[in-house]
């Protein structure tokens, strides 16, 4: 059966019910140019979509060498053929006509274009003047979760061993270092542990800080769908706005921002206090149960409403639902990650786990989720501030077998100190230190932390910054050099989701004009540095994607993320295959911690840990003494109250996210007309209470401001908790109409204008989601509304009051599967 559906609308589309412990039915979408049909499709190339960590599989629509068109993969273990609405629509963003085709230099202060030798002999000049001069040191890479797991590895192996610096990190470090640095205080070692394969198993689903709706669309099909099918589960969701997970939900907890740790204090109190522990779990596999039991008993619900502000009642009934699961499923993500006690709150949703013994079956299991879609390969890889491998990079067994793989000297990897974190980069860069930043796949113009202050660390004249885009980006205008690139559907690769499935992206059509695989870049600057192993061989002995996957392969063997097992013949034609995958698991590991804890043992695990208040490193002696045998850690935590708190000024919290149709800093999604369209400008979300006592309406022209700076944008009333602002930070300057420039006299509209220099200590994860803020009306809406969407969580308070989202025409996507039931507005509201 086959349904048309406006899924600009309905972003979720027909529904597909099914029961508890029964396999998702699948369903194909499949969305074609206008005026193409399947008929004249010449091939079908298949890939993954790298707009969320989803790794929602599908295949591009290729007919005379252009893409025309997409459709989901149903034998894939991750989607079953569904798409979100950016997998259906935003690839028409490659074929957009302002994509950089030809690298660009600045000459007499402006870029002009350039061939790529002379781009690349720039590049390597300087790298070579500043090694000679300054040395290694001065050098710093800072790359994104957005590249294939071959350019992170071998941009890995040319800044850590040819270059020699310290200082490489992702943006990842915005994005997913939270949940890397849980993962290692909870079990010594990054790796996720559940599968989305547990959505279909849990009768409790509890999601922190996590609005799956809009962020991971297709997953909360699942959701969708086991809501409505036999033996639903109960939803316990943990966010300060009306999310769709919110509406949904069993229990909505609504806490102030950056309370989290008080609230889940409680509910790990309330868990304790009536004895919904696992002992014979906790004595088998955990060491610190009695300090946490100590450490939250005085945090009763009480307690904790006044933090919060969520009354008592509610949280006792969450505690309730939580501590009577039969199978829970947790996740967590931004809500909780980019806040000021990250990783102490990320840890305690482990230890809720932990204590009731929800692991490693099915339906029992932890998601600390990643966001972008191959954050997990930076990791992994080590482009971020980890070694290779998870290897520890205090342990010199570690590091000596990373030498080894690499035939290189120990000392000529850089672990004196932990590598550097990308808050700390841009210090470094403003101060002097570092003077050349290679920036690739990311855009810290729009999506770094008080804007006017990275944008005057990047204009600086001694700071060199090279920027490897698709387009001319806020970012890449404040370059010296700019190498265009070549991007999904254009270059072959590798990645992994956030359940550590592996997918292959091939290539379908070619890039457009001298555009480059960031992969071909990497391996040309590294052959123009001629970087040597300790041998005199070349450091980096492959060339092409497959290569590079193979020695990837070599560097991750026996490691926690073993891809020994795959190749790209085995990732052809079928679906994802989760890793670990190698000979003892050669269809790979849907669970870690089946049978115990396995990475944890002080001579094996990633990391010794940190304190979870001042983040100080742990030194191997420290471990041994708390955890000699390897087992799971439980962590306390003390709640602290977030680092700026509303006053007179600032009366507001303010929050910032996303929503379900655009992506970041929108070089995609604004290029794609169906999502542009469907929220075209940027917004601010108060609550009925607070428009109605500062009398503003709905389509006002609003200005937020914090200690850091303004933006202005037309403000949407809906149901978020008071006291509370929520501003997209979607919206940069590229397309801006006139009186949004950075920096002029007119605020802007980017949401990191307001945004503070400030992180948590842990995970180092700077704050998107607390600082304080002032609102005021700029202009009456005088027929305007905001350019929001209706469908999410930005739904006004006073439903029809605006006009209601849709698509039309060019927004219809062909849904097949059997027994589709037609999905309804109300799944959002
Ligand atoms: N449509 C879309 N999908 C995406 C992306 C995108 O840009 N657009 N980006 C991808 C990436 S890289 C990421 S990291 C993920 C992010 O995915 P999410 O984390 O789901 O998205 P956010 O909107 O950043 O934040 C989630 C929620 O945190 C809530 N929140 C704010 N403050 C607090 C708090 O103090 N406590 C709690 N409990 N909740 C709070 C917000 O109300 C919001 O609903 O999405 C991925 N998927
Ligand atoms: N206020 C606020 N700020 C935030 C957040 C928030 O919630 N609130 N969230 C943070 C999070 S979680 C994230 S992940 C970041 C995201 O922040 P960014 O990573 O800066 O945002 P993107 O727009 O995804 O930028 C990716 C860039 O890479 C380019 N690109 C895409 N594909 C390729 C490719 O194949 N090769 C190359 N070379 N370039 C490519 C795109 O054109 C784009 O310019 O923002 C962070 N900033
Ligand atoms: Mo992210």
């Amino acid at each position: 059966m086959d349904a048309s559906v406006d899924r600009i609308a309905l972003p979720w589309g027909s529904r597909t019910p099914y029961g508890r412990h029964e396999a998702w039915p699948e369903r194909v979408d499949t969305c074609l140019e206008a005026g193409v049909d399947a008929g004249q499709v010449q091939r079908w190339v298949q890939t993954a979509s790298v707009l969320h960590s989803d790794g929602d599989a599908m295949d591009i629509a290729v007919a005379d060498g252009r893409m025309v068109g997409v459709r989901g993969r149903a034998q894939d273990r991750v989607n079953r053929g569904r798409l979100g609405p950016k997998d259906l629509f935003a690839w028409r963003a490659n074929a957009s006509p302002d994509r950089l085709t030809r690298p660009l230099v600045r000459e007499d202060g402006r870029l002009v274009e350039c061939d790529w030798a002379t781009a690349m002999d720039r590049v390597v000049a300087r790298s070579k003047e500043l090694l000679d001069k300054r040395g290694p040191g001065s050098i710093g890479f800072y790359t994104t979760g957005q590249l294939f797991l071959e350019e992170y590895y071998t941009l890995a192996v040319l800044a850590r061993a040819g270059i020699g610096t310290n200082h490489l990190d992702g943006n990842t470090r915005l994005c997913t270092s939270t949940a890397a640095e849980a993962l290692k205080e909870s079990f010594g070692c990054d790796g996720q542990p559940g599968s989305f394969d547990d959505f279909d198993h849990a009768d409790v689903i509890a999601l922190f800080g996590h609005n799956i709706a809009e962020t991971q669309p297709v997953q909360w099909m699942r959701l969708l769908d086991r809501l409505e099918g036999g033996d639903p589960p109960r939803l316990v969701c943990v966010d300060p706005r009306p999310t769709p997970v919110a509406r949904a939900a069993a229990v909505h907890l609504a806490p102030r921002a950056g309370t989290n740790v008080a609230l889940l204090n409680a509910l790990l109190h309330e868990i304790i206090r009536t004895d919904r522990v696992d002992h014979a779990y906790v004595e088998a596999h955990t060491v610190g149960f009695e300090e946490l039991a100590s450490g939250v008993e005085k945090c009763t619900p009480e307690w904790a409403a006044t933090i919060c502000d969520v009354p008592a009642g509610r949280i006792r009934e969450a505690a309730e639902v939580l501590g009577t699961a039969e199978r829970l499923l947790s996740t967590v993500l931004q809500g909780v990650y980019q806040s000021h006690q990250a990783t102490a709150a990320a840890v305690q949703v482990d230890n809720l786990h932990l204590i009731r013994g929800m692991l490693g079956r099915p339906g029992a299991g932890v998601l600390q989720m990643n966001g972008q879609p191959t954050a997990q390969n930076t990791r992994e890889c080590g482009a971020d501030g980890d070694l290779p491998g998870f290897r520890n990079w205090q342990n010199d067994s570690h590091v000596a077998d990373l030498a080894r793989v690499w035939n290189v000297e120990p000392e000529s990897i850089p672990h004196y100190a932990p590598p550097t974190h990308a808050m700390q980069m841009f210090r470094y860069a403003e101060q002097g230190s570092i003077r050349m930043l290679w920036i690739s796949g990311t855009n810290p113009a729009v999506s770094l932390p008080e804007l006017s202050r990275i944008r005057s660390v990047l204009e600086q004249d001694r700071l060199f910054v090279v920027v490897q885009d698709l387009f001319l980006t806020e970012t890449a205008q404040l370059a010296d050099v700019v190498l265009p690139a070549a991007t999904w559907g254009e270059k072959t690769g590798t990645f992994t989701n956030a359940d550590r499935t592996v997918h292959l992206s091939d290539k379908a059509v070619e890039p457009p004009g001298e555009a480059r695989p960031d992969l071909e870049i990497f391996l040309d600057y590294a052959a123009r540095m001629d970087f040597r192993d300790k041998d005199g061989g070349p450091l980096i002995g492959w060339q092409d994607p497959e290569s590079a996957f193979e020695a990837w392969k070599r560097c991750s063997a026996g490691r926690p993320c073993d891809y020994t097992g795959l190749t790209y013949d085995k990732l052809r034609g079928g679906s994802g295959i989760q890793w670990p995958c190698n000979e003892q698991a050669p269809d790979g590991t849907a669970r870690l911690y089946t049978d115990g804890i396995t990475w944890a043992h002080p001579d094996v695990c990633e990391s010794y840990g940190k304190d979870l208040v001042t983040g100080a490193a742990s030194e191997v002696v420290e471990y041994r003494s708390l955890n000699p045998d390897g087992k799971a850690m439980i962590k306390a935590a003390e709640y602290l109250p977030p680092h700026e708190e509303p006053g007179e000024e600032y009366p507001f919290q303010l929050t910032t996210g996303r929503t379900i149709y655009h992506f970041h800093t929108r070089t995609k999604t604004g290029r794609a007309p169906q999502l542009n369209d469907a929220a075209p400008d940027v917004w601010v979300e108060a609550s009925a209470s607070d428009a109605s006592s500062l009398g503003l309406e709905e389509g006002d022209l609003v200005e937020v401001t914090t200690p850091r700076g303004a933006m202005r944008g037309r403000l949407r009333v809906t149901d978020l908790r008071p006291g509370l602002l929520f501003v997209p930070f979607h919206y940069g300057y590229w397309d801006t109409k006139a009186g949004h420039e950075p920096g002029g006299d007119t605020p802007g509209r980017a949401a990191n204008e307001l945004t503070v220099t400030d992180w948590d200590p842990v995970s180092k994860q700077p704050l998107f989601k607390t600082a304080a803020a002032a609102l005021r009306r700029v202009e009456r809406a005088d027929g305007h509304h905001a350019p929001a969407p209706t469908t999410t969580a930005s739904a006004p308070a006073r439903p029809g009051e605006v006009p209601a989202t849709s698509g039309g025409p060019s927004a219809l996507v062909t849904e097949s599967g059997t027994a589709l039931r037609p999905g309804r507005e109300e799944d959002a509201r």
